[in-house]
């Protein structure tokens, strides 16, 4: 009899600290949904993570399920992947508490997320902000991941994970399966369109910096006009051209053309064609998520049966990564 060829297992997490952004979308959730027919996909909603930061409860409670709904628009689809929201399953917390203890204090010390965090949010450097690393470990090795897709900035944190795996195993024989971090070619890191040294955010504090899956076309196309350009009035990607660079790269994602098209497409034209150019594309690539949005997120008892479902797959699943963790290292079971 023939055998059918084991999937690779997929994982990864989007933190509902806000509305999500275009960044979000092309650096990581689309290809969450490429990646479903190939891979065994799990996906979660990092709520725990978004506590790093404060939150005010009832808009934190409203995140999360706009979030649930928005990933279900953009694609995700509960009959294929598993979607759950990590809080939901217990196995998170107690995963991470135990790879803390494998977690170097010197390695934590130079992420670079914490150290732009705490520069953010100086009067709460909370333990959890620095510890964030071992608790998404702990999300990933609990699946026992081939691959997660992420955007650039979370190369560091799935370094990180490696290194603790391999330290884990090198004490307790092959107990994790090392990932390995699947970043898209275009679209890894989208800038905020009013400061492009910065990346898109969803808290960042410039409205106008960042666009939101859920924003009404009206609002995309006036973002994308004021977004920040040059004065050299000519589309090309440049060294020191960021804001055009950011807005090259964001069509480029969306439309599939190349930076070498784009520059021909718009040669002899203004940063106005342009800009309404890249407006228009967004709109279009975001116009049937946000549609599928208003349809879902009226129907919660729908969306509450989806994370009630998925969430007791997922502890089914990462309880034996967990119970192997706990026999390695000495818990009485
Ligand atoms: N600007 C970006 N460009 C490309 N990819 C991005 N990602 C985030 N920003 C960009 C990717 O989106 C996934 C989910 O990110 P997250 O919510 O877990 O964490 P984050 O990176 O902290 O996201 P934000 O939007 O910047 O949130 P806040 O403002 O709350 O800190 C990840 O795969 C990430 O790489």
């Amino acid at each position: 009899m023939e055998q059918t060829e084991k999937k690779q297992v997929v994982f990864s997490a989007i933190q509902p600290s806000g509305t999500i952004t275009l960044g979000n979308y092309l650096g990581a959730v689309r290809n969450w949904v490429k990646m479903q027919d190939e891979y065994d996909c799990i996906y979660a909603l990092a709520d725990l993570h978004t506590i790093t930061v404060r939150q005010n409860p009832a808009q934190m409670r409203r995140n999360i399920l706009d979030a649930y709904a928005s990933i279900m628009a953009c694609g995700v689809d509960v009959e294929k992947s598993l979607f759950f929201i990590q809080s939901h399953v217990h196995t998170h917390a107690e995963m991470a508490w135990v790879l803390n203890c494998y977690t170097q204090f010197g390695e934590l010390s130079r992420m670079t997320q914490f150290k732009d965090k705490s520069k953010k949010h100086a009067d709460n450097i909370n333990a959890g902000l620095f510890t964030y690393p071992a608790l998404m470990a702990g999300d990933i090795l609990l699946y026992q991941a081939d691959k997660v897709p992420v955007g650039a900035d979370q190369k560091q944190h799935i370094e990180l994970t490696c290194d603790i795996a391999k330290r884990f195993n090198g004490i307790y024989g092959d107990v994790f399966k090392i990932p390995e971090g699947f970043i898209p070619k275009n679209g890894a890191r989208v800038m905020s369109l009013q400061n492009p040294l910065n990346k898109m955010s969803k808290s960042d504090e410039n409205v106008n910096g960042c666009v939101h899956l859920l924003d009404t076309p009206e609002v995309i196309m006036r973002k994308f006009k004021r977004a920040v350009t040059d004065s050299e009035a000519c589309v090309r990607y440049a060294e020191g051209k960021d804001g055009v660079n950011n807005l090259m790269t964001i069509y480029s994602a969306v439309t599939g053309k190349s930076l070498d098209a784009i520059e021909a497409e718009f040669a002899g034209k203004g940063y106005g064609d342009f800009k309404t150019a890249v407006g228009e594309a967004v709109v279009e690539e975001l116009r049937p998520i946000r549609e599928r949005y208003e349809q879902l997120i009226r129907d919660k008892a729908y969306l509450e049966d989806c994370y009630r479902q998925a969430a007791g797959v997922a502890l089914k699943i990462s309880s034996r990564t967990l119970g192997k963790v706990m026999k390695k290292v000495g818990f009485v079971r």
